[in-house]
């Protein structure tokens, strides 16, 4: 496998000291953190559209990338088969053990649903063949039912029933490949399950048809014997103005409004986050305390831009809280760390993809040193305790037992009505995470 990224050699970890551009510095497979290794704990996914498929495009101008498979363009199913390769010899050399699809990521659509299944058909059965001769699996398959006209209304949530029967179809067909491809997830994320405007919008259908076609999906998994994990990736905005599943809080209530909740987790993605108005630690942190964290779309945002940038993960702070979670969480179990990240417009080169990947696997590799050290210590974790201790005993520990009521607290209140509050000593925590992110 050595064609479509000639010059570039098998990334391997060369320590911290490194000046070379094309190693680790950071992310050393083998090496234990605790009883994992961070291969085990990391599990780095590639996303097939961003580093395949995606052309640099912007709302301003064409695409700029260069890529040694484009002469194809012409004949699309060959494209796809290129592609695939082009993609397991990246990940290959990069050492990536997952990679994660759109169906219309691997192949092209066809005149009817018919001839487009046909297609997924063909090109899974290749990429089948990569997976078995490298060992690369898939972390989640998904269906892109977004992009089509077709789905302009939305999919599940569409006014229109033969949208949603059609959208029905598709992620029947993705569900059928990514159980092929033993994918360990299959995920949900509503592209454009949402609304424009009120005034053309009946909320509650939409929502009760959105429940109905996740329902579906849950009977067709058992029918058909697919048992990995389903995840909804929240995202409060874009394509369009609201998305049904703004964040991990209001996607957990509507699984539980819909008696979804046993079926589901969240793929937790970074920019998607911070355009909810949360911060990345956050939404993993909701998930959780909830016990629904599945899996992390490893991204960045770029505050200035404020909209979907979805840049390669460079952010050691970001990514220091997001693994102290992760941890915290006793590790992502199916899940992983997928880069729904693409390069810059500007960044057109092939090599540039290989840079970005390390650059997004570094910087969690040293997020993860970090969070290991600091859980170790449990400087977090004993401050937190202390803090909330006038819960552990008297009128606290009553409160937790719900052994008292409001005529008992206003008893007692009336007794105890001079108080005394202790700092939370915010500055001092966020020096000492500073220090453990400098000496790790
Ligand atoms: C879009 C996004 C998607 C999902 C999969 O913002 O994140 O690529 O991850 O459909
Ligand atoms: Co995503």
């Amino acid at each position: 496998m050595n064609k479509y990224f000639k010059n570039i050699p098998t990334i391997t970890y060369e320590g911290k000291k490194s000046k070379n551009p094309l190693a680790f510095k950071y992310y050393n497979p083998t090496e234990k953190i605790g009883d994992k290794t961070m291969e085990e704990h990391l599990r780095f996914s590639m996303a097939y559209w961003h580093t395949l498929t995606a052309e640099g495009t912007d709302p301003f101008g064409a695409g700029t990338m260069l890529r040694d498979w484009d002469h194809l363009e012409n004949n699309p199913m060959d494209l796809a088969k290129a592609r695939a390769e082009a993609g397991f010899e990246l990940m290959k050399k990069l050492n990536i053990p997952f990679f994660c699809f759109h169906d219309a990521d691997i192949a092209p659509a066809g005149k009817d649903l018919a001839e487009s299944n046909k297609n997924l058909d063909i090109i899974a059965e290749h990429i089948k063949g990569l997976m078995q001769e490298t060992g690369i699996k898939l972390l989640w398959g998904t269906a892109n039912a977004f992009s089509h006209p077709r789905y302009m209304h939305g999919a599940a949530t569409s006014c229109n029933a033969d949208v949603f029967a059609y959208a029905a179809a598709q992620v029947k067909k993705a569900m059928e490949i990514t159980k092929d491809l033993g994918g360990e997830n299959y995920v949900f994320w509503g592209g454009r399950e949402g609304y424009e405007t009120l005034l053309n919008t009946n909320m509650k259908l939409e929502l009760d048809n959105l429940a109905r076609f996740l329902h579906m999906a849950v009977d067709y998994a058992k029918e058909i014997g697919f048992t990995g994990q389903f995840l909804i990736e929240p995202k409060p905005k874009e394509p369009t103005k609201h998305q049904y599943d703004f964040d991990v809080a209001t996607v957990y209530s509507f699984l539980k409004a819909h008696q979804l909740d046993p079926y589901f987790k969240m793929n937790i993605e970074a920019n998607h986050a911070t355009l909810a108005g949360h911060t990345f630690q956050h939404e993993l942190h909701v998930a959780r305390i909830h016990g629904i964290l599945g899996s992390v779309d490893a991204n960045q945002g770029d505050p200035l831009l404020g909209w979907d940038t979805d840049q390669f993960p460079t952010n050691i702070y970001d990514t220091t809280l997001a693994m102290y979670e992760i941890l915290k969480n006793g590790g992502l179990y199916k899940g992983g760390l997928n880069f729904d990240a693409k390069v810059r417009r500007g960044s057109f080169e092939p090599i540039d993809l290989v840079y970005a990947h390390i650059a997004g696997m570094d910087t969690f590799a040293k997020g993860l040193k970090v969070a290991y050290s600091l859980l170790e210590s449990q400087v977090l974790e004993n401050f937190i305790e202390k803090r909330y201790s006038s819960f552990d005993h008297g009128i606290g520990q009553d409160i937790i037992n719900r052994k008292v009521g409001f005529k008992e607290l206003e008893q007692y209140a009336l007794k105890h009505s001079v108080i005394s509050n202790e700092s939370g000593r915010q500055e001092m925590l966020e020096s000492i995470l500073n220090q453990y992110i400098l000496e790790a």
